[in-house]
Parts: structure tokens; C-alpha cells; sequence
């Protein structure tokens, strides 16, 4: 059974996570008003909020390790807080700055932390491959380290998904797949793109155990997951984990959503794992003070690391080209000026 210990580290993630991302929000607006300029404000690019996916994120990583591997998708916060990436440098990388995770070259959707060994990528079920290798290298090695593949329900017909389930099957690797699940990707309902509303019976296909649970209650998925890491954990080989979340916000931040029934995203606002959780711990015998202490913690950590990655600095224009793969096609080596350090005229 799940200890309060847990249950109050599983809270703190997930309002940490809840927090950041509203934070991240005003953030992100700023300047892109009222006509929305996606280049324009501190963080420019596209921003995916994960609102409503934490307890997915925290109820798996809370069986993880350091030299456990995960691998996210372009919705990351969440999975990356749980994993325990830094959070002033995650933050700074948001930003584009130098001290970022990847000196501000990568961007949201590319954060990578190898204290943690945590990655994420852009191009959806493309964790799912290395999670395999790490699962594959674990193993070669004879440790009991594992590794989970974090994606969405819109990418459970990629390729790279469906073949990296069956080498982990074949293989026997220690390999965990979370596919989150949150009914739409984009503009695309999941019935749009399947007749199998409970993903994890894909995991017969494969062989491997399969288990759908809903996010609503972070216990529960606390329980699914301890059972597919410990499986991994024990060399038993390879589980698929479906988490029903529910996406409170925009596929992207500026995402005005006319595809999406009013009903469905109050549905979303309704179900909150956090409120959930929160008479979990009460049930527990938390006290409110005590919720209340963990809260204000998280929400302090979230101000820091805001706070301290605006005061970054911006990275130097002549580093354009450092840490980067520059295509030899392209005619541009690495030791070019950078249109900054030009004036170029775009
Ligand atoms: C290989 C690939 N094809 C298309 C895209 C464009 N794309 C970005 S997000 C997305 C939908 C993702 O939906 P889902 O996997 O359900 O995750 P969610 O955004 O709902 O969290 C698509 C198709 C991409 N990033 N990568």
C-alpha cells in the first residue's frame, strides 16, 4: 500500500507541476497579445502544458530512480519535475538561456538531463526507440535499472512505437510504456484514430501485461505502475500502462480550440487529480496545515526557478553554431558569424 510519505511526495510534484505550468502561461503570454505572435515575448516558439496529465507523471516516476531512463514527449513538465530534472536549469532552458539545460538551444520540447537521465523530443513516440536501447543496455549490463517511454495516445500508431514494443517483448527488456491519454491529438479525437478505446489490449499483441487506469485517482496509478516497474525491475520483462488523463488547457499555448466542445473541457476542468489526492491525504489524517505547507513549498520552488532563469544570461550569438549538428549540405560551417553578429536583414 501507498505510504503517506509517498502520497505527500506524489502531492508535491503534481502542484508543483500544476504551478510551474501556470506560471509558464503568463509567462509565455506576455507580448504575444492581443493579436498572437508566437515569436514575440520571453519564451518564444510553442509551449505544450500538460494541466491535467500530472498524476501520470508522478504516480510512475515515483518508482524511479536516478539511473532509472525516461523518455517524454513534447508535453514534458510534468515527467521532467517527477524525474527530478533541475528545475532553475529546465526553467533557464525554457527561457533560452545560457545556463539552460542544452545553453538554451533546445528549447521546451527538447530538455535532456543526464544526472537524471531524462530526454524528451518534439517527434511523437520518438522516445519509445531509446527507451529500448536503455532497457537493452541495462540489461547487457546486468543492473536492475529500468527504463519508461512516456507518450500520447496520438502516437500509439507510429512505427516506432509498435516496434519498439515488440523488441522489448522479444527481448525481455525492462522497459515501461505510459501512453497518456487525453482524447485529442491536436484538433483529432482518439475515437477519429482508433476502434480500441482501452489501449493497453494492444499490450496482447505484444504479450506483455497491459493495464488502463485514470488519472482522476493518483493512487491508482501509483499501484499500476509499481507493478509494471517492479516487473521490469525483476527482469519479468516489459509492461504497457494506459493513464486516462484529461487536458485542461490547448494543444499549444494559443490554441483556440474551436474543434472542442465547451462540455469536453469543462469535463477536463472537473476531474482534478490534485483535488482528488488532496482527500487522499486527508484520509490519511494530513492535516490542512500540512497540505498547505507542501503547496506553499511548491509554489515557492516554482517562483525561484522562474525568478532565477530570467535573470540568466542570453546565450552569445558567436555560440550559434556550438553543440549543434550543422548540416555539411547546407553550406554553413561552424565557424560562420551569426546573423546577430551581421546585422542580417531578417
Ligand atoms: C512524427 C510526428 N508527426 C507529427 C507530429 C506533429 N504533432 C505534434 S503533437 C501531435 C499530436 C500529439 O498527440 P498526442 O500524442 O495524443 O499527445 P498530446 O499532444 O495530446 O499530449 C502531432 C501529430 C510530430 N510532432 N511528430
Amino acid at each position: 500500500m501507498v505510504s503517506v510519505n509517498e502520497l505527500q511526495s506524489m502531492y508535491e510534484n503534481m502542484v508543483t507541476a500544476r504551478h510551474y505550468e501556470e506560471r509558464l502561461q503568463e509567462e509565455y503570454l506576455e507580448g504575444k497579445q492581443p493579436a498572437f505572435d508566437i515569436s514575440a515575448g520571453p519564451i518564444p516558439g510553442e509551449l505544450h502544458l500538460a494541466a491535467g496529465h500530472e498524476a501520470s507523471g508522478a504516480g510512475v516516476c515515483q518508482h524511479l530512480r536516478d539511473d532509472d531512463t525516461v523518455t517524454a514527449p513534447h508535453r514534458p513538465h510534468h515527467i521532467a519535475i517527477a524525474k527530478g530534472v533541475d528545475l532553475k536549469r529546465m526553467t533557464a532552458e525554457i527561457f533560452g538561456r545560457e545556463t539552460g539545460l542544452s545553453k538554451g538551444k533546445g528549447g521546451h520540447m527538447h530538455l535532456f538531463d543526464p544526472e537524471v537521465n531524462f530526454a524528451c523530443s518534439g517527434i511523437i513516440a520518438e522516445g519509445c526507440p531509446p527507451a529500448v536501447g536503455a532497457g537493452l543496455a541495462a540489461k547487457k549490463r546486468n543492473t536492475d535499472s529500468v527504463a519508461v517511454a512516456f507518450l500520447g495516445e496520438g502516437a500509439i500508431d507510429q512505427g516506432a512505437f509498435l516496434e519498439s514494443l515488440n523488441m522489448a517483448s522479444v527481448q525481455n527488456l525492462p522497459v515501461v510504456f505510459v501512453v497518456e491519454d487525453n482524447d485529442w491529438a491536436i484538433s483529432m479525437p482518439k475515437h477519429r484514430i482508433t476502434d480500441v478505446a482501452n489501449g493497453a489490449r494492444r499490450a496482447d499483441g505484444f504479450d506483455m501485461p497491459g493495464e488502463r487506469v485514470d488519472a482522476d485517482d493518483a493512487v491508482a496509478v501509483y499501484e499500476a505502475a509499481r507493478a509494471a516497474v517492479g516487473r521490469a525491475r525483476d527482469r519479468n520483462g516489459p509492461s504497457l500502462l494506459e493513464v486516462q488523463v484529461h487536458r485542461r488547457m490547448g494543444h499549444f499555448m494559443g490554441d483556440p480550440e474551436g474543434y472542442r466542445p465547451d462540455e469536453d473541457k469543462a469535463a477536463a476542468e472537473r476531474r482534478d487529480s490534485i483535488e482528488r489526492l488532496e482527500a487522499d491525504l486527508r484520509g490519511h489524517d494530513v492535516d490542512d496545515e500540512t497540505i498547505d505547507d507542501l503547496r506553499d513549498r511548491a509554489h515557492e520552488r516554482v517562483e525561484e526557478a522562474i525568478e532565477w532563469a530570467k535573470d540568466q544570461p542570453e546565450p552569445e550569438p558567436a555560440d550559434a553554431y556550438e553543440d549543434v549538428f550543422v548540416n555539411p549540405a547546407s553550406g554553413v560551417t561552424d565557424s560562420e558569424p551569426s546573423v546577430a553578429e551581421t546585422g542580417g536583414d531578417d
